[in-house]
C-alpha cells in the first residue's frame, strides 16, 4: 500500500484509535476520568524517574505513550470475525495470538489485532482484543439455535464500510477522503446500542446460560467494552481511583510489581449497569452492564524461557492461594507473588544474560566515535562489554490469558471460576479468520533482530 494517493494503514489506525478514544469518552464518561488520572500519574512518574524516563526517550515510546490504548470487542459468528478481520487489516492491524478463555469458564477463543513492525507500532500501537463466541459450549440446544438465528439475522457493519473495505482490498489502499469516510463507518461497527434486538424474556435465558452470551447475542452490533490507556505505575492509579470515584477489582492481574516490569500488569473496575429496552418495548426498561474501564503497565517482552518461567511462577502463587484471587485474600495473594517472583531477575542485564527477555539495541555515544575502527569480527557480547551497544527491552505488545480471564470474571461480576471442558480449538478459530494468527515471539525476536542489524551497519561491521 504505497501508492503515494493513499493514506498509510499506520495513520488510518492512528485515526480510528482517536475516534474511537473521543466515542467512549462521550459514552462512558468514566473512561475520561481514568485518563486523566492516568496522563497525571505517568508526568510525575517521568518527572521523578530519570531511569525510565530515558529508557522511554531511547526506545522511542515516549512519543507513543499519550496515543496509547487497546480496546475489547466479542462478535457472534465466523462470518463476523472474517470480516472485522478485512476492517482491521485496512489500518495495518493483524490478528496476534491464540488465546482460549474456555479454561477459565469463558465461552469465546480470542486474538488480538494489532500492528506488527516497531514502526508502525510507533506511529500507533492500537490493538483490538477480540474475542468469538464459542456457540457450540451453549449447552442447551433450543437456545443454542435461538442463539445462532438471532446472530444470523444481524448485520454489524454499515454498507458503506463494506463498500470501502473491499475497495481497500482491491485498490491497495484508501484516499484521504475515503480514509476518513472509513473511520467515521468503522466506528459505526463498535457503538454502544441501547435496544436490545430480543425480549425481556429471551434476554433472561441468555444471561442464564452465561452472561456472555447475552451481550453477545442481544445487541445489533459488538460494542466496544473497554478502552485501556497504559499507565507507568499501575499501583499508584489503583490506589488513586476510589478517591476519583472509580472501584478498582481486587487485584493487580500479572505479575507483581518489579524495578524492571515485564510483560503486563492490568486492573479494571467493574462494568456499568446502563438502561436498555428489550425489543416490544418503548421505554429503557431493562439494563445490561459490559462496559468496564481498564488500566495497564506494560513491560519487556519476554522469550520463550522467560514466558515458561513467568507462566511456572504464576501457577506455583496460584496454586499456593488455594482460591481464585478475590476481596477476601488480595493481600496474601500480592505477597505470595512477590514471594514466588523472587526467582526472576529482576535487573536488565540479567534478564538478557539468561536469555529471558527480547531486546532492542543502540549504539552509544562511545560505539559512534568507534564506528568503521572496529574488528570485522567484533561479537555482539564484545560490544556490549566494551560500551559500544546499548540495549533497552522490547515492549510487550500482546495479551495474557490468565489476566485477560480474570478480567472478564471481574466485570461479569462473579468471583468464583467454572471452566469448559471442552477442548480449546485453534484450527475452528483460524478457518473463522481466513488466516492463521501470527506468533507474537516471532515478531519480537523479528524486532530485536532487525535492531541488531541496524547497529551492526552504524558500526560498519558486516
Ligand atoms: C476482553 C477481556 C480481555 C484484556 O485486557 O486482557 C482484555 C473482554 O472482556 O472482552 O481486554
Ligand atoms: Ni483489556
Amino acid at each position: 500500500m504505497s501508492h503515494p494517493r493513499f493514506v498509510s494503514p499506520d495513520l488510518i489506525r492512528q485515526r480510528f484509535s482517536r475516534a474511537m478514544s473521543d466515542m467512549y469518552r462521550h459514552e462512558v464518561p468514566l473512561y475520561g476520568v481514568l485518563m486523566e488520572l492516568v496522563a497525571q500519574t505517568n508526568a510525575r512518574v517521568l518527572a521523578n524517574d530519570r531511569q525510565v524516563a530515558e529508557q522511554l526517550r531511547m526506545t522511542g515510546e515516549i512519543e507513543r505513550l499519550d496515543l496509547e490504548r487497546h480496546g475489547a470487542i466479542r462478535v457472534g459468528t465466523e462470518a463476523e470475525l472474517a470480516t472485522l478481520a478485512r476492517l482491521f487489516a485496512v489500518m495495518g492491524m493483524e490478528p496476534v495470538g491464540y488465546y482460549d478463555l474456555t479454561p477459565a469458564g469463558v465461552p469465546v477463543h480470542s486474538t488480538a489485532f494489532r500492528a506488527v513492525h516497531e514502526a508502525a507500532l510507533q506511529v500507533s500501537p492500537f490493538r483490538v482484543f477480540t474475542s468469538l463466541l464459542r456457540l457450540e459450549l451453549i449447552d442447551n440446544p433450543p437456545l443454542r439455535e435461538f442463539a445462532r438465528a438471532t446472530l444470523a439475522r444481524r448485520e454489524i457493519f454499515t454498507p458503506a464500510a463494506l463498500a470501502l473495505i473491499d475497495k481497500a482490498h482491491t485498490e491497495g489502499g484508501l484516499d484521504e477522503r475515503d480514509a476518513n469516510a472509513f473511520v467515521a463507518q468503522a466506528l459505526e461497527t463498535f457503538r454502544w446500542h441501547s435496544r436490545a434486538t430480543v425480549s425481556a424474556a429471551q434476554y433472561q435465558q441468555l444471561s442464564q446460560q452465561h452472561r456472555l452470551v447475552a451481550d453477545v447475542v442481544a445487541f445489533p452490533g459488538p460494542h466496544i467494552n473497554h478502552l485501556t490507556p497504559r499507565t507507568l505505575d499501575i499501583d499508584a492509579v489503583q490506589a488513586q481511583m476510589p478517591a476519583h470515584g472509580i472501584t478498582p477489582k481486587a487485584v493487580i492481574e500479572g505479575p507483581p510489581r518489579r524495578h524492571c516490569p515485564i510483560l503486563l500488569r492490568q486492573t479494571s473496575f467493574k462494568a456499568l449497569d446502563e438502561a436498555i429496552a428489550f425489543a416490544g418495548q418503548d421505554a429503557s426498561q431493562g439494563s445490561h452492564s459490559a462496559r468496564f474501564g481498564e488500566i495497564e503497565q506494560r513491560g519487556a517482552a519476554l522469550t520463550p524461557a522467560g514466558r515458561a518461567l513467568y507462566d511456572r511462577l504464576l501457577d506455583s502463587a496460584r496454586d499456593a492461594l488455594q482460591a481464585f484471587p478475590n476481596e477476601s485474600n488480595a493481600l496474601r495473594y500480592e505477597q505470595l507473588l512477590a514471594e514466588h517472583f523472587a526467582d526472576f531477575p529482576d535487573d536488565y542485564p540479567n534478564l538478557r544474560d539468561q536469555g529471558l527477555a527480547y531486546f532492542r539495541y543502540f549504539v552509544t555515544a562511545k560505539g559512534q566515535e568507534a564506528a568503521g575502527q572496529l574488528p570485522a569480527n567484533a561479537g555482539l557480547e564484545a560490544l556490549v562489554a566494551a560500551g559500544h551497544l546499548g540495549f533497552e527491552p522490547v515492549v510487550y505488545e500482546d495479551f495474557l490469558p490468565v489476566s485477560a480471564a480474570g478480567i472478564f470474571q471481574s466485570n461479569l461480576g462473579d468471583n468464583g471460576q467454572g471452566h469448559y471442558d471442552s477442548a480449546s480449538n485453534r484450527q475452528a478459530f483460524e478457518q473463522a479468520l481466513g488466516r492463521p494468527t501470527i506468533d507474537e515471539l516471532a515478531l519480537y525476536a523479528q524486532t530485536q533482530q532487525r535492531s541488531l542489524e541496524q547497529c551492526f551497519k552504524v558500526l560498519g561491521l558486516g
